[in-house]
């Protein structure tokens, strides 16, 4: 018979998308579905594949009978509740960042390191970071040719990586500023903010958004790192295989509600030229290439969100850097960052 799926987290940001990601996939490798939330949600009904099913509320028993649980809930449900998944017989794909970086779950792209699905003695396969993973399938197909040494980033993050309360705030932000002739002088964004009834300390982020960049996302690490730039950092080793890999990343919100970019310094082992790069690209069915300046053309979120192919363009070999290159990416953060990558792992679950 059929494999039995479940999605944890049905009702969240990501688990919305993933319903949308469920019905629209070609081939259905799945018998039963069950979607679970909180008790807040259950009773809640949601379409899949034509079909209306009622939100149940998380238990032990749910996992009955369930072959792989999708998990897209915040860090702390996960840690509690994958492993009693896995208990009760379901193999838990879990994309929060409880499990990331506990040597005995994998931490896996289907497109760089699927080999790693079938290593997972707790039953628990993780999903990356929506910021590491919006580069990976770009930077993994490079890897395989040039060996990747070194990798500086910056990223251009979305309002949604901080859930629907990021997405909401954004969005009241836009409408208390919109109109107005602001941004020309300091504090003028806060003091509209303000004026619309929207306090700093009711926000997920921790200056305005709106007509604004803010060079932080997450939490407060040792020696001034944001949680997110270390998670860049180890998330990238681990999927790359690549222990010693030197990295530096720079985390920045943006005011953009989907779609996560990241501008990429990247140094190989091996000498790499533009033209092998976009070849490379060009093979890699994951990836789209968009790069003609002349004509305009580069990835930009507005463009490609809603999209799952991760995009790339503004590639340039580095001037003063030897087997260097540099190029942006754009991916949907919801998509491709996290609900579609849990997907994809699920679905070589069901194959195997
Ligand atoms: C953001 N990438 O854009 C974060 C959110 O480790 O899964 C995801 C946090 C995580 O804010």
């Amino acid at each position: 018979s059929k494999p039995t799926l479940a999605l944890v987290g049905a009702t969240g940001a990501v688990g919305t998308v993933m319903i949308d990601i469920m019905n629209g996939r070609k081939e259905w490798p799945w018998g039963e579905v069950r979607l679970i939330a909180s008790p807040r949600s259950a009773g809640k009904k949601i379409t899949v594949r034509g079909e209306e099913l009622t939100v149940i509320a998380l238990a032990p028993e749910v996992f009955d009978g369930v072959d792989v649980a999708m998990f897209d809930v915040p860090d702390e449900v996960s840690a509690q509740w994958a492993p009693i998944a896995a208990e009760r017989g379901a193999v838990a794909v879990d994309n929060s960042g409880a499990f990331r970086m506990d040597a005995d779950v994998p931490l896996v792209v289907p497109e760089v390191n699927s080999d790693k699905i079938a290593d997972r003695p707790r039953g628990i396969i993780a999903n990356p970071n929506c910021t590491t993973l919006s580069m990976m399938a770009a930077i993994g197909a490079l890897h395989r040719e040039f060996q990747l040494q070194e990798l500086v980033v910056a990223s251009y993050q979305a309002a949604s990586g901080a859930g629907q309360d990021g997405i909401d705030r954004l969005q009241a932000e836009y409408a208390a500023v919109a109109g107005k002739d602001l941004g020309g002088k300091a504090g003028d964004v806060r003091e509209a903010l303000a004026a619309a009834g929207l306090s700093q300390e009711g926000s997920p982020f921790p200056a305005p958004l709106a007509l604004n960049v803010i060079p932080w996302a997450g939490s407060l690490k040792e020696d001034g790192w944001a949680s997110e730039e270390l998670k860049v950092r180890n998330e990238s080793r681990k999927i790359l295989g690549i222990e010693d890999l030197k990295v530096s990343a720079t985390c920045v919100r943006v005011p953009v509600v989907t779609t996560h970019s990241l501008a990429v310094h990247a140094r190989f082992a091996e000498p790499v030229t533009v033209e092998q790069a976009r070849a490379i690209f060009s093979a890699q069915p994951s990836v789209v290439l968009v790069d003609d300046p002349e004509k305009g053309q580069f990835p930009t979120p507005a463009d490609v969100v809603g999209g799952d192919p991760t995009y790339v363009g503004r590639i340039r070999q580095a001037l003063d850097f030897p087997n260097t290159l540099d190029f942006f990416v754009c991916g949907d953060n919801l998509r491709k960052g996290a609900a579609l990558n849990t997907y994809e792992i699920a679905e070589q679950l069901a194959k195997r």
